[in-house]
């Protein structure tokens, strides 16, 4: 193996892995460029340096409230304006109805996110978190990615700490990684210009770790993006997490060109979605866990990345919209039987565990 690393010119940052040395900037543009296997053997030195065999997945269920959104980014196939035949939205008893008609199984998160919604009023979100503590108190709640929760403080007119202090007085657990997209200006400008900036982005997610509020991170990948975009992006979660370490997870997504403003662009490749979890688990050394999100590369994929880096692959998830409108040809939901199936197949242990990361059961 180690031969194979020297011939692909990567032998000086094995030595700084094994080291435990950081990766600069540079050193990650060349497992980018590199050999799929040796970028592949590097990150699963370091994945089982982390975590050990363990692979983690979570029975969870996801509700997306409305698609209806003011940012209508290029990329997305899900945010639609509230004119649109297919706008739908959510009222709180209908999210209530939601937790309820799923009981009866072991769920123990709830993944709700949603579009930047004009008319939705602050009190609604509050609302949503209650009602579904009030159907399963015990449940965690991530939800509302950084980009809705400015939005939230903006409509209460506060602060974003005391927009979070509030929503986490009515339920919320923890922030999802999503909308953090790349954080290039050139790529929001072309992609998502009404979106909230890169920097706005981290600073939300940096206020949250300092009230105790854990969140995850993403990126998407595979649209019109430079290999040094990718790479400063990584370097600014990098940094952000040395500051607060309240980043849990970081999931790469891979783009769906189907129904979006950006259709003629093909999808990603096996390579390149291996490569984004290989790249992120050797450069993000104080991010825990890196998820291969299967709802977006599919589950075939998600189980080889068990060997090239990743060692969570998300969960149950159920009902998923966002990648689904956007061309995803893969399931809306997963059986834990087949996430334990697939696990174990690839050699690893499976764990399931609670938004937090405390085992729940090892199988
Ligand atoms: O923010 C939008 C992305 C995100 C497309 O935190 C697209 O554990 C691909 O962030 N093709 C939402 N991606 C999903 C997300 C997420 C999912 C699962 C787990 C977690 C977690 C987070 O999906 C959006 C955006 O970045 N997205 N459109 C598309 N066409």
């Amino acid at each position: 193996m180690e031969k194979m690393i020297e011939k692909a010119g990567l032998g000086d940052l094995l030595e700084k892995i094994r080291n435990g040395v950081r990766l600069t900037v540079a050193d990650g543009l060349r497992l980018y460029q590199g050999d799929l296997l040796a970028v592949g053997y590097l990150a699963n030195l370091v994945r089982e340096r982390m975590n050990g065999d363990n692979a983690y997945f979570i029975y969870n269920q996801h509700i997306n409230y409305s698609n209806i959104c003011t940012n209508l980014c290029k990329f997305c196939a899900f945010g639609k304006e509230s004119s649109s035949d297919l706008a739908y939205e959510m009222t709180v008893a209908d999210i209530k109805k939601k937790v309820e008609e799923r009981i009866s199984e072991p769920i123990t998160e709830i993944h709700m996110v949603g579009g930047l919604h004009p008319d939705l009023p602050y009190s609604y979100y509050l609302d949503a978190l209650r009602a579904i503590k009030s159907v399963r108190p015990d449940v965690h709640i991530q939800a509302f990615t950084c980009v809705e929760i400015a939005h939230l403080a903006e409509l209460k007119g506060a602060s974003v700490a005391d927009t979070l202090v509030e929503l986490r007085e009515a339920g919320l657990g923890s922030i999802p990684g999503g909308g953090a997209e790349v954080f290039s200006p050139r790529i929001r400008e072309k992609t998502c210009e009404k979106k909230l900036s890169g920097e706005g982005w981290l600073e939300v997610a940096k206020t949250a770790h300092g009230l105790g509020i854990k969140s995850n991170a993403t990126m998407l990948y595979g649209h019109i993006e430079t290999l040094e975009e990718r790479l400063e992006h990584l370097d600014m979660l990098r940094k952000a997490q040395d500051e607060t370490g309240g980043f849990m997870t970081f999931i790469p997504l891979a783009f769906h060109p189907k129904n979006t403003e950006m259709a003629d662009l093909s999808r990603t490749s096996g390579i390149d979605d291996l490569k984004n979890i290989a790249v992120a688990r050797c450069f993000l050394d104080n991010f825990p866990h890196i998820k291969a999100y299967w709802v977006m590369i599919g589950i075939k994929m998600a189980q080889v990345a068990l060997s090239f880096g990743a060692d969570d692959v998300d969960g149950t998830v159920k009902e998923e919209i966002i990648t689904h409108m956007a061309g995803a040809e893969t399931e809306q939901a997963m059986a834990k039987s087949q996430l334990l199936a697939i696990i174990k197949e690839a050699g690893r242990v499976p764990i399931e565990r609670d938004t937090l990361y405390n085992i729940l059961e090892k199988y």
